[in-house]
Protein backbone atom coordinates (compact mmCIF):
# COMPACT_ATOMS: atom_id res chain seq x y z
CA UNK A 1 0.00 0.00 0.00
CA UNK A 2 1.15 3.16 -0.85
CA UNK A 3 1.08 6.21 1.52
CA UNK A 4 -2.22 7.50 2.08
CA UNK A 5 -3.14 11.04 2.25
CA UNK A 6 -4.50 11.40 5.33
CA UNK A 7 -7.08 14.73 6.10
CA UNK A 8 -5.33 17.80 7.25
CA UNK A 9 -7.83 18.28 9.94
CA UNK A 10 -6.75 14.91 11.09
CA UNK A 11 -3.12 15.61 11.82
CA UNK A 12 -3.49 19.01 12.73
CA UNK A 13 -6.01 17.60 15.74
CA UNK A 14 -3.06 15.02 16.87
CA UNK A 15 -0.36 17.55 16.84
CA UNK A 16 -2.66 19.95 18.79
CA UNK A 17 -3.71 17.13 21.39
CA UNK A 18 -2.22 16.88 24.71
CA UNK A 19 -4.85 14.15 25.81
CA UNK A 20 -5.41 10.90 23.23
CA UNK A 21 -6.74 7.96 23.78
CA UNK A 22 -6.59 5.20 21.94
CA UNK A 23 -8.62 1.64 21.76
CA UNK A 24 -7.25 -1.52 20.22
CA UNK A 25 -9.30 -4.48 18.94
CA UNK A 26 -8.04 -7.95 17.70
CA UNK A 27 -7.26 -6.11 13.90
CA UNK A 28 -4.26 -4.83 15.46
CA UNK A 29 -2.65 -8.19 16.08
CA UNK A 30 -4.27 -9.51 13.03
CA UNK A 31 -0.83 -8.38 11.19
CA UNK A 32 0.90 -10.56 14.12
CA UNK A 33 -0.64 -13.73 12.71
CA UNK A 34 -3.36 -13.92 15.78
CA UNK A 35 -6.93 -14.55 14.56
CA UNK A 36 -9.75 -11.91 14.75
CA UNK A 37 -12.66 -13.05 16.08
CA UNK A 38 -14.92 -12.21 13.65
CA UNK A 39 -13.35 -11.51 10.45
CA UNK A 40 -14.92 -14.12 7.48
CA UNK A 41 -13.04 -17.12 6.63
CA UNK A 42 -10.02 -16.35 9.11
CA UNK A 43 -11.92 -15.32 12.51
CA UNK A 44 -12.01 -17.41 15.42
CA UNK A 45 -15.74 -17.68 15.41
CA UNK A 46 -15.55 -18.99 11.62
CA UNK A 47 -14.68 -22.58 13.05
CA UNK A 48 -15.04 -22.29 17.03
CA UNK A 49 -18.47 -21.82 18.98
CA UNK A 50 -18.02 -18.26 21.11
CA UNK A 51 -20.70 -19.90 23.35
CA UNK A 52 -18.82 -23.14 23.41
CA UNK A 53 -15.73 -21.55 24.64
CA UNK A 54 -16.38 -17.97 25.53
CA UNK A 55 -18.73 -17.90 28.12
CA UNK A 56 -18.62 -19.39 32.22
CA UNK A 57 -21.04 -22.07 31.01
CA UNK A 58 -18.82 -23.19 28.86
CA UNK A 59 -15.93 -23.58 31.22
CA UNK A 60 -17.97 -25.35 33.24
CA UNK A 61 -19.68 -27.51 30.80
CA UNK A 62 -16.30 -28.85 29.56
CA UNK A 63 -13.03 -27.60 31.38
CA UNK A 64 -10.88 -29.34 29.50
CA UNK A 65 -12.11 -27.92 25.99
CA UNK A 66 -11.43 -24.40 26.82
CA UNK A 67 -8.55 -25.03 28.92
CA UNK A 68 -6.89 -26.31 25.75
CA UNK A 69 -8.46 -23.92 23.10
CA UNK A 70 -7.02 -21.27 25.55
CA UNK A 71 -3.27 -23.08 26.33
CA UNK A 72 -3.25 -22.85 21.85
CA UNK A 73 -3.81 -19.16 21.81
CA UNK A 74 -1.25 -18.41 24.50
CA UNK A 75 0.68 -20.59 22.25
CA UNK A 76 0.34 -18.29 19.19
CA UNK A 77 0.51 -15.55 21.25
CA UNK A 78 3.97 -16.53 22.53
CA UNK A 79 5.31 -17.03 18.86
CA UNK A 80 3.91 -14.10 17.75
CA UNK A 81 6.33 -10.81 17.81
CA UNK A 82 4.62 -6.97 17.55
CA UNK A 83 4.12 -5.36 14.34
CA UNK A 84 4.13 -1.78 12.93
CA UNK A 85 0.63 -0.95 14.03
CA UNK A 86 1.73 -2.12 17.93
CA UNK A 87 4.98 0.18 17.57
CA UNK A 88 3.40 3.46 16.12
CA UNK A 89 0.86 3.21 18.83
CA UNK A 90 4.20 2.87 21.42
CA UNK A 91 5.78 6.03 19.96
CA UNK A 92 2.98 7.65 19.79
CA UNK A 93 2.92 7.33 23.79
CA UNK A 94 5.88 8.81 23.90
CA UNK A 95 4.82 12.77 21.94
CA UNK A 96 1.32 12.54 23.59
CA UNK A 97 1.55 14.25 27.55
CA UNK A 98 -1.35 12.30 28.54
CA UNK A 99 -1.79 8.86 26.84
CA UNK A 100 -4.27 6.11 27.36
CA UNK A 101 -4.24 3.14 25.41
CA UNK A 102 -7.33 0.71 25.83
CA UNK A 103 -7.23 -2.52 24.54
CA UNK A 104 -9.20 -5.68 24.37
CA UNK A 105 -7.00 -7.78 23.11
CA UNK A 106 -5.64 -10.64 25.70
CA UNK A 107 -2.42 -10.52 23.91
CA UNK A 108 0.67 -8.85 25.15
CA UNK A 109 2.00 -7.84 22.04
CA UNK A 110 1.21 -4.16 22.89
CA UNK A 111 3.55 -4.19 25.99
CA UNK A 112 6.10 -6.15 24.01
CA UNK A 113 6.32 -2.95 21.37
CA UNK A 114 6.55 -1.04 24.16
CA UNK A 115 4.11 0.23 25.31
CA UNK A 116 2.95 1.18 29.25
CA UNK A 117 -0.07 1.35 31.87
CA UNK A 118 -2.15 -0.28 28.99
CA UNK A 119 -5.71 -0.78 30.07
CA UNK A 120 -7.11 -4.65 29.14
CA UNK A 121 -10.46 -4.24 29.61
CA UNK A 122 -11.03 -8.48 28.02
CA UNK A 123 -8.29 -9.56 30.60
CA UNK A 124 -4.93 -11.24 29.61
CA UNK A 125 -4.03 -15.17 28.39
CA UNK A 126 -1.29 -14.88 30.47
CA UNK A 127 -2.90 -14.31 33.93
CA UNK A 128 -5.46 -17.24 34.29
CA UNK A 129 -6.29 -17.17 38.47
CA UNK A 130 -8.02 -20.00 40.44
CA UNK A 131 -11.95 -19.74 40.23
CA UNK A 132 -12.27 -20.48 43.73
CA UNK A 133 -10.30 -18.05 45.64
CA UNK A 134 -9.01 -15.85 42.51
CA UNK A 135 -5.66 -16.50 43.42
CA UNK A 136 -3.13 -15.53 40.75
CA UNK A 137 -1.45 -18.56 38.79
CA UNK A 138 1.89 -18.50 37.00
CA UNK A 139 2.31 -20.58 34.09
CA UNK A 140 5.65 -22.83 33.46
CA UNK A 141 7.36 -20.94 30.76
CA UNK A 142 6.18 -22.29 27.43
CA UNK A 143 2.99 -23.89 26.60
CA UNK A 144 1.66 -27.43 28.20
CA UNK A 145 1.26 -29.92 25.31
CA UNK A 146 -0.25 -32.76 25.14
CA UNK A 147 2.15 -36.30 24.62
CA UNK A 148 2.42 -37.41 21.03
CA UNK A 149 -0.46 -39.18 20.31
CA UNK A 150 -3.45 -37.03 20.40
CA UNK A 151 -6.37 -35.96 22.46
CA UNK A 152 -6.42 -37.33 26.36
CA UNK A 153 -9.29 -38.20 28.02
CA UNK A 154 -9.75 -35.83 31.27
CA UNK A 155 -10.47 -38.95 33.70
CA UNK A 156 -7.10 -40.26 32.46
CA UNK A 157 -5.32 -36.62 32.67
CA UNK A 158 -5.99 -36.20 36.22
CA UNK A 159 -3.07 -37.90 37.16
CA UNK A 160 -0.73 -35.86 35.02
CA UNK A 161 -2.26 -32.73 35.32
CA UNK A 162 -1.83 -32.85 39.07
CA UNK A 163 2.31 -33.55 38.62
CA UNK A 164 1.83 -30.78 36.18
CA UNK A 165 0.86 -28.57 39.01
CA UNK A 166 3.41 -29.69 40.57
CA UNK A 167 6.43 -28.76 38.52
CA UNK A 168 4.37 -25.68 37.94
CA UNK A 169 4.25 -25.00 41.89
CA UNK A 170 8.11 -25.83 41.64
CA UNK A 171 8.71 -23.51 38.44
CA UNK A 172 9.91 -26.28 36.11
CA UNK A 173 8.35 -27.49 33.26
CA UNK A 174 6.86 -30.67 32.90
CA UNK A 175 8.74 -33.31 31.84
CA UNK A 176 11.95 -30.68 31.53
CA UNK A 177 10.34 -29.23 28.69
CA UNK A 178 7.39 -27.14 27.51
CA UNK A 179 6.29 -27.82 23.51
CA UNK A 180 3.99 -25.60 21.52
CA UNK A 181 1.23 -26.83 19.22
CA UNK A 182 0.11 -26.15 15.85
CA UNK A 183 -3.48 -27.80 16.63
CA UNK A 184 -6.36 -26.31 17.90
CA UNK A 185 -8.60 -29.32 17.57
CA UNK A 186 -8.61 -32.87 19.41
CA UNK A 187 -6.61 -31.04 22.11
CA UNK A 188 -8.14 -31.03 25.28
CA UNK A 189 -6.37 -30.22 28.62
CA UNK A 190 -7.85 -30.03 31.97
CA UNK A 191 -6.98 -27.02 33.59
CA UNK A 192 -4.50 -26.64 36.58
CA UNK A 193 -5.93 -27.04 40.06
CA UNK A 194 -5.09 -24.71 42.71
CA UNK A 195 -2.81 -25.86 45.33
CA UNK A 196 -4.28 -23.83 47.94
CA UNK A 197 -8.43 -24.71 47.64
CA UNK A 198 -8.74 -27.16 45.22
CA UNK A 199 -10.67 -25.53 42.60
CA UNK A 200 -9.95 -25.34 39.22
CA UNK A 201 -7.68 -22.62 37.55
CA UNK A 202 -9.10 -20.75 34.81
CA UNK A 203 -8.20 -18.54 32.08
CA UNK A 204 -7.78 -14.73 32.76
CA UNK A 205 -10.08 -13.09 30.19
CA UNK A 206 -13.14 -11.54 30.61
CA UNK A 207 -15.98 -14.02 28.53
CA UNK A 208 -19.62 -13.09 27.31
CA UNK A 209 -21.77 -12.29 30.83
CA UNK A 210 -18.78 -11.69 32.95
CA UNK A 211 -18.52 -7.91 33.94
CA UNK A 212 -15.67 -6.09 32.78
CA UNK A 213 -12.66 -5.16 35.61
CA UNK A 214 -14.23 -2.73 37.29
CA UNK A 215 -10.75 -0.14 37.57
CA UNK A 216 -9.77 -0.62 34.05
CA UNK A 217 -13.44 0.26 32.84
CA UNK A 218 -13.69 3.32 35.26
CA UNK A 219 -9.94 4.60 34.01
CA UNK A 220 -11.04 3.85 30.12
CA UNK A 221 -14.65 5.72 30.30
CA UNK A 222 -12.56 8.68 31.87
CA UNK A 223 -10.02 8.56 29.83
CA UNK A 224 -12.65 8.38 26.56
CA UNK A 225 -14.53 11.14 28.24
CA UNK A 226 -11.82 13.63 28.64
CA UNK A 227 -9.35 13.40 25.57
CA UNK A 228 -9.05 15.60 22.59
CA UNK A 229 -8.43 12.87 19.81
CA UNK A 230 -9.63 9.38 20.14
CA UNK A 231 -8.11 6.53 17.72
CA UNK A 232 -10.30 3.63 17.51
CA UNK A 233 -8.35 0.94 15.56
CA UNK A 234 -8.95 -2.63 14.81
CA UNK A 235 -12.07 -3.42 16.12
CA UNK A 236 -15.87 -4.14 14.69
CA UNK A 237 -16.85 -2.24 17.47
CA UNK A 238 -19.60 -5.20 18.27
CA UNK A 239 -19.14 -6.15 21.69
CA UNK A 240 -20.70 -3.95 24.97
CA UNK A 241 -19.33 -2.22 26.60
CA UNK A 242 -15.86 -1.29 25.17
CA UNK A 243 -17.58 -0.34 21.77
CA UNK A 244 -19.79 2.43 23.40
CA UNK A 245 -16.31 3.98 24.21
CA UNK A 246 -16.14 6.16 20.98
CA UNK A 247 -19.64 7.27 21.42
CA UNK A 248 -18.69 8.71 24.91
CA UNK A 249 -15.67 10.20 23.54
CA UNK A 250 -17.64 12.20 20.57
CA UNK A 251 -20.34 13.13 22.87
CA UNK A 252 -17.40 14.77 24.89
CA UNK A 253 -16.86 16.47 21.76
CA UNK A 254 -13.46 14.96 20.58
CA UNK A 255 -11.99 13.79 16.97
CA UNK A 256 -12.76 10.46 16.39
CA UNK A 257 -10.46 8.20 14.41
CA UNK A 258 -11.46 5.11 13.07
CA UNK A 259 -8.88 3.00 11.39
CA UNK A 260 -10.01 -0.33 9.85
CA UNK A 261 -9.85 -1.98 6.61
CA UNK A 262 -13.52 -3.04 6.58
CA UNK A 263 -16.89 -1.12 7.23
CA UNK A 264 -18.43 -1.23 10.89
CA UNK A 265 -21.15 0.39 12.63
CA UNK A 266 -18.73 2.86 13.53
CA UNK A 267 -18.75 4.47 10.11
CA UNK A 268 -21.48 7.09 9.84
CA UNK A 269 -20.57 8.20 13.20
CA UNK A 270 -16.61 8.48 13.71
CA UNK A 271 -15.12 12.01 12.81
CA UNK A 272 -12.85 9.91 10.20
CA UNK A 273 -12.50 6.49 9.19
CA UNK A 274 -9.23 5.44 7.57
CA UNK A 275 -9.60 2.31 5.61
CA UNK A 276 -6.32 0.14 5.90
CA UNK A 277 -4.71 -2.55 8.00
CA UNK A 278 -3.22 -0.73 10.89
CA UNK A 279 -0.05 -1.82 10.59
CA UNK A 280 0.41 0.20 7.23
CA UNK A 281 -1.80 3.09 8.36
CA UNK A 282 -0.29 3.98 12.02
CA UNK A 283 2.72 4.23 10.98
CA UNK A 284 1.97 6.72 8.58
CA UNK A 285 0.14 8.97 10.64
CA UNK A 286 2.91 8.89 13.46
CA UNK A 287 5.58 9.96 10.62
CA UNK A 288 3.18 12.59 9.08
CA UNK A 289 2.30 14.28 12.57
CA UNK A 290 5.35 14.41 14.36
CA UNK A 291 7.56 14.60 11.23
CA UNK A 292 9.04 11.25 12.26
CA UNK A 293 11.50 10.72 8.94
CA UNK A 294 10.41 7.24 7.04
C1 LIG B 1 -8.13 -5.01 11.00
C2 LIG B 1 -7.11 -5.70 10.43
C3 LIG B 1 -5.92 -5.01 10.32
C4 LIG B 1 -8.73 -7.02 10.45
N1 LIG B 1 -5.81 -3.77 10.77
N2 LIG B 1 -8.01 -3.76 11.45
C5 LIG B 1 -25.40 -4.13 25.36
C6 LIG B 1 -26.02 -4.44 24.17
C7 LIG B 1 -25.94 -5.73 23.63
C8 LIG B 1 -25.22 -6.72 24.28
C9 LIG B 1 -24.59 -6.42 25.45
C10 LIG B 1 -24.67 -5.13 25.97
N3 LIG B 1 -23.95 -5.11 27.13
C11 LIG B 1 -23.41 -6.33 27.32
C12 LIG B 1 -23.80 -7.14 26.33
C13 LIG B 1 -23.43 -8.57 26.21
C14 LIG B 1 -22.06 -8.80 25.63
C15 LIG B 1 -22.01 -8.25 24.20
O1 LIG B 1 -21.50 -7.19 23.92
N4 LIG B 1 -22.54 -8.99 23.26
C16 LIG B 1 -22.57 -8.56 21.87
C17 LIG B 1 -21.63 -9.46 21.05
C18 LIG B 1 -23.94 -8.59 21.37
N5 LIG B 1 -21.04 -8.19 26.46
C19 LIG B 1 -20.58 -8.77 27.56
O2 LIG B 1 -21.05 -9.83 27.94
C20 LIG B 1 -19.47 -8.07 28.33
N6 LIG B 1 -19.81 -7.98 29.70
C21 LIG B 1 -20.67 -7.08 30.19
O3 LIG B 1 -21.17 -6.26 29.49
O4 LIG B 1 -20.85 -7.17 31.55
C22 LIG B 1 -21.99 -6.55 32.11
C23 LIG B 1 -23.10 -7.54 31.92
C24 LIG B 1 -23.03 -8.73 32.57
C25 LIG B 1 -24.09 -9.62 32.37
C26 LIG B 1 -25.13 -9.31 31.52
C27 LIG B 1 -25.15 -8.08 30.86
C28 LIG B 1 -24.10 -7.18 31.06
C29 LIG B 1 -18.21 -8.89 28.28
C30 LIG B 1 -17.66 -8.98 26.92
C31 LIG B 1 -16.43 -9.89 26.91
C32 LIG B 1 -15.94 -10.14 25.50
N7 LIG B 1 -15.07 -11.22 25.49
C33 LIG B 1 -14.38 -11.58 24.26
C34 LIG B 1 -13.60 -12.86 24.53
C35 LIG B 1 -12.41 -12.54 25.44
C36 LIG B 1 -11.63 -13.74 25.73
C37 LIG B 1 -11.00 -14.32 24.51
O5 LIG B 1 -10.13 -13.66 23.89
O6 LIG B 1 -11.36 -15.44 24.17
O7 LIG B 1 -13.51 -10.51 23.87
S1 LIG B 1 -15.46 -11.77 22.85
C38 LIG B 1 -14.30 -11.14 21.68
O8 LIG B 1 -14.86 -9.94 21.08
C39 LIG B 1 -13.07 -10.69 22.50
C40 LIG B 1 -12.76 -9.37 21.87
O9 LIG B 1 -11.99 -8.58 22.74
C41 LIG B 1 -14.12 -8.81 21.57
C42 LIG B 1 -14.11 -7.72 20.54
O10 LIG B 1 -13.68 -8.20 19.31
P1 LIG B 1 -12.82 -7.26 18.34
O11 LIG B 1 -11.53 -6.96 18.96
O12 LIG B 1 -13.64 -6.13 17.89
O13 LIG B 1 -12.52 -8.30 17.15
P2 LIG B 1 -13.44 -8.63 15.87
O14 LIG B 1 -12.94 -9.91 15.33
O15 LIG B 1 -14.88 -8.53 16.17
O16 LIG B 1 -13.09 -7.45 14.85
C43 LIG B 1 -11.81 -7.35 14.28
C44 LIG B 1 -11.79 -6.09 13.45
O17 LIG B 1 -10.47 -5.90 12.97
C45 LIG B 1 -12.69 -6.16 12.21
O18 LIG B 1 -13.46 -4.98 12.13
C46 LIG B 1 -11.70 -6.22 11.04
O19 LIG B 1 -12.17 -5.55 9.88
C47 LIG B 1 -10.52 -5.52 11.62
N8 LIG B 1 -9.26 -5.89 11.03
N9 LIG B 1 -7.59 -6.97 10.10
C48 LIG B 1 -6.92 -3.20 11.33
N10 LIG B 1 -4.85 -5.61 9.75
Amino acid sequence: MTQQEFPLNLITALRAATRVTVLTGAGVSAESGIPTFRDKQTGLWEKFGATELATPYAFERDPALVWGWYEWRRGLVLKAQPNAGHRAIATMQTHVPHFTLITQNVDDLHERAGSCDVLHLHGELSRPYCEGCRRPYSHADGILDLPAGGALRQDVATDEVREANRSHASGSPVSGECRSTNSPTGRRIPPPICTVCGAKIRPGVVWFGESLPQVQWNTASDAARHCEVFLCCGTSALVQPAASLTQMALDAGATAVQVNPNPTDLDGSVTFTIKGPSGIILPQIVAETWNIPK
